[in-house]
């Protein structure tokens, strides 16, 4: 079969087909053959004729069913993936094409599974109803803190940074993604020293509280340091997806833990961020959504991070729009985020978001508690509709924070 072999133009997909939406740029062939070899390299194909392709596999082929313009649209039966096995679909749909000489650029856009694939995947234990019963909160927006300075802090530090931000208001507090077992912070004494203090500012607040423990790192030693935050009353675990990989997420997710499961996404820009190459977050927000998170980093629009609106709109849609049998996911505002952006956050979020403001926090004029209760303070006159200027007169926190920060 040649490149031209799988373009279909006529051809509309089938309920069982997996369809994939490329953005591709041609390289040393012309556009409609380029489009076959993305087809063909993705499915059953490859650069020359084979003696040994069977008549009976020319239904097996990937087709191109609609290019128009750049956007070049594939169809793939469901027999070409493994059910369950997401590093299998991933080989296929964004594996050699991107490296292809056929190919100038090329980006993976967009990705729709059909049912009987779905159901192969367990999808979030929790999602946004799961995770705010949790939390025993049902209609506003989740506060989070990521503990910093991100790297150095010894336990105890770290253990008490930790329940200064429940204290003034953190519902979540998290490791940062590249926290895990360094000399000055040993994972089981800092999963000991933070649950500890978890308890603590529960008693002393009457809310509920959740320390996320990042547990990224090789797949075995993973299960064991979830198992391991399991065993001392943990309830939530952090997963840096990307560095550790859709394998390692779906075996933590299929391992039995009641954990909830936070899903950092480290790296993502090496792929997402060029416009026009490479495999955009939203097409990572549904994998690790079917593979089983709970909640995801999105994007915030308005933070330090580049990703503008329309993408973060498009993740946050990736997390909720209907699939069936896999819940919804919690999405997660995060990077570069104080008291001044929240009422902007919430336009682009709605209320089921979970905002983390690392240095928003605890770059606070007075200390992490301030930090939290400004940021606290900030969401509650957002939700009444009160502008921050107006609530800071009686908020002396906020007050502080919107006098150290302001929207760019
Ligand atoms: C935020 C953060 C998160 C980023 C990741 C950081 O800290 O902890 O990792 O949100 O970006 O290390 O930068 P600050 P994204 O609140 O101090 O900025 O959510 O876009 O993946
Ligand atoms: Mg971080």
């Amino acid at each position: 079969m040649r490149y031209l072999d799988f373009l279909d133009l006529n051809y509309k997909p089938k309920e069982t087909d997996v369809i994939c939406h490329f953005h591709l740029e041609p390289g040393d062939l012309p556009l409609r053959e380029a489009a076959g070899a993305v087809a063909a390299e993705s499915s059953i194909g490859t650069w020359t004729e084979l003696r040994t392709m069977k008549p009976y596999m020319i239904e097996l082929r990937a087709r191109v069913y609609e290019i128009k313009g750049h956007r070049v649209s594939v169809a793939y039966p469901i027999e070409l993936f493994e059910p369950g096995n997401l590093p299998n679909l991933l080989s296929s749909v964004a594996g050699n094409i991107f490296g292809m000489s056929a190919i100038s650029k090329l980006r993976l856009l967009d990705i729709e599974l059909p049912e009987e694939l779905l159901r192969s995947y367990p999808g979030p234990r929790y999602g946004i109803e799961g995770v705010r019963e949790l939390l025993g909160i049902r209609d506003r927006p989740l506060l989070g803190t990521i503990i910093k300075p991100k790297l150095g802090l010894k336990t105890r530090d770290h253990a008490m940074v930790a329940y200064l931000a429940w204290r003034g208001g953190c519902d979540i507090v998290k490791d940062d993604e590249n926290l895990a077992d360094q000399r000055f912070n040993p994972f089981e004494d800092r999963v000991i020293e933070t649950l500890e203090m978890r308890d603590r500012a529960e008693e002393e607040t009457g809310e509920r509280k959740a320390y996320l423990v990042n547990v990224t790192a090789e797949t075995g030693e993973m299960l064991r340091r979830a198992e391991y935050v399991e065993d001392h009353g943990g309830r939530y675990v952090m997963i840096d997806i990307l560095t550790a990989g859709f394998a390692a997420l779906q075996t933590l997710r299929e391992a039995g833990f009641k954990l909830a499961l936070h899903g950092h996404r480290a790296g993502h820009a090496a792929f997402t961020r060029p416009e026009r190459h490479g495999v955009s977050m939203r097409v990572i927000a549904k994998l690790a959504r079917i593979a089983g998170i709970d909640q995801l980093h999105v994007g915030t629009a308005v933070g330090k991070m580049a990703e503008p609106k329309e993408r973060v709109l498009e993740n946050i849609e990736a997390l909720k729009m209907p699939m069936t049998g896999i819940k919804p996911a919690m999405p997660v505002a995060s990077g570069g985020l104080h008291p001044a952006l929240v009422p902007e956050l919430l336009k682009i979020f709605g209320v089921d978001v979970i905002i983390q403001a690392g240095g928003g926090v605890h770059g606070h004029p007075d200390g992490t508690e301030a930090g939290a209760k400004a940021m606290r303070q900030a969401i509650e006159a957002a939700m009444k509709g009160i502008s921050l200027r107006e609530y800071a007169e009686e908020h002396s926190e906020l007050k502080m924070a919107l006098e150290r920060w302001r929207r760019r």
